[in-house]
């Protein structure tokens, strides 16, 4: 067998153990003489976020205070969880996600990284805000090892909203987390039953439940407690292996975004404040304005690491003529907002060529 033959089969088989596993994961929360010691061990670290919040306003989805609900009160409020599967809760952090911080980043890497390394431990789910979700993804996805599933997720509407949609995405994570065919394929985010791959993921919705979409469509989607995946998973192979262990801060890159009429002046405010990096948000296929681009070409010339990236919401910023010669960056596939955390990782290791860091964008943002 070859080729996609393979493939299909091999998923096929996936799928079916993944079944199979999960129809007795759904027997046994009727079956209360099961022994618990025997169910997989789940960690779930949790940071805050609507999925953890509390309206202000009675029946109101958008009036609410992010973080305010414990992890452990989180998981409690899913009917039948704990008699499938055990939970170890942590509490990384209590906020709504647009306060994210670099400390908060390396506290949850830290974190995640000791519960995948207990060998009890069979998966790892991180409960997030949706603001800056498809951020923190790529920042783990960089840092932790693909071999367990590390699942995200949270909610558009607070606890204790009117069908809150917390506990189906708790529950469609974890019975992702737990599935065998999710091993491989980097962090995931399950949202709304659709399961995406860290690279691919955006916010595209400011309010819907269905907020993420992903370029190329979904990974796979969570049918009826049963993960099913439309490809295989994309190996690392080729990727650098990135670490931040006895970091206690991470490079400051700044995002420029790019608009009619523009200016010179964020750039040269952004490096002023100390940037190591730029991320261009630009027009069209990452264009910049012609008042802008001798500044980041400045910008490269004094070793700051320049990426053009594209404020349209689909399509690559491939490697132009223009791009090459000035020596940017392209960020391919990836949002300016992926683009800068790749580059934050990137510049934590001191030893970038030029054509390297290109060629880590390119591998990262289509592998
Ligand atoms: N409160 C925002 C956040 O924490 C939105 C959300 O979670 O949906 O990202």
């Amino acid at each position: 067998m070859k080729g996609f033959d393979r493939f299909f089969a091999l998923n096929r088989q996936r799928t079916v153990k993944a079944r199979v596993f999960l129809c007795e994961w759904v027997n046994m929360t009727r079956n209360d003489s099961i022994n618990s010691a025997s169910l997989p061990l789940i960690s779930v670290l949790a940071t805050g976020g609507t999925i953890a919040g509390q309206s202000t306003r009675q029946g109101s989805s958008a009036n609410y205070r992010s973080g305010v609900v414990s992890g452990d009160d989180l998981l409690a409020a899913v009917p039948g969880l704990s008699a499938a599967v055990r939970l170890r809760a942590h509490q990384v952090a209590n906020i709504g996600s647009e306060d994210m911080t670099s400390d908060v980043w390396l506290d949850l890497v830290r974190t995640a990284s000791q519960e995948l390394d207990d060998p009890e431990v069979s998966g790892v789910i991180v409960l997030h805000g949706t603001d800056t979700m498809e951020e923190t993804a790529v920042f783990l996805d960089c840092l932790l090892p693909h071999g367990k599933p590390v699942v995200m997720t949270g909610a558009m509407r607070p606890a204790d909203a009117v069908s809150a949609d917390g506990p189906a995405n708790i529950l469609a994570a974890v019975q992702t987390a737990v599935c065998p065919a999710a091993s491989g394929r980097g962090v995931l985010v399950v949202f709304n039953n659709d399961i995406h791959a860290a690279r691919r993921v955006r916010k595209t919705d400011s309010m819907a439940l269905n907020a993420f979409s992903s370029w190329g469509g979904p990974e796979g989607r969570v049918v009826d407690g049963d993960p099913v995946f439309f490809r295989p998973a994309t190996a690392r192979e080729g990727l650098p292996v990135f670490t931040v262990a006895g970091l206690d801060a991470l490079p400051r890159v700044e995002i420029i975004y790019g608009h009619a009429g523009q200016e010179r002046g964020l750039v040269d405010a952004a490096l002023a404040a100390g940037a190591w990096g730029l991320v261009h948000a630009g027009v069209g296929m990452g264009n910049v304005h012609g008042d802008v681009r001798p500044a980041l070409a400045e910008a490269v010339a004094g070793g700051v690491a320049v990426v053009c990236a594209t404020r349209v919401v689909d399509g690559p910023v491939p490697l132009t003529e223009k791009i090459r010669r000035d020596g940017f960056i392209a960020a391919g596939f990836l949002s300016p907002a992926k683009a800068r955390v790749l580059l934050q990782v990137a510049l934590t290791r001191g030893d970038w060529q030029k054509g390297g860091m290109q060629a880590l964008f390119d591998r990262y943002s289509l592998a």
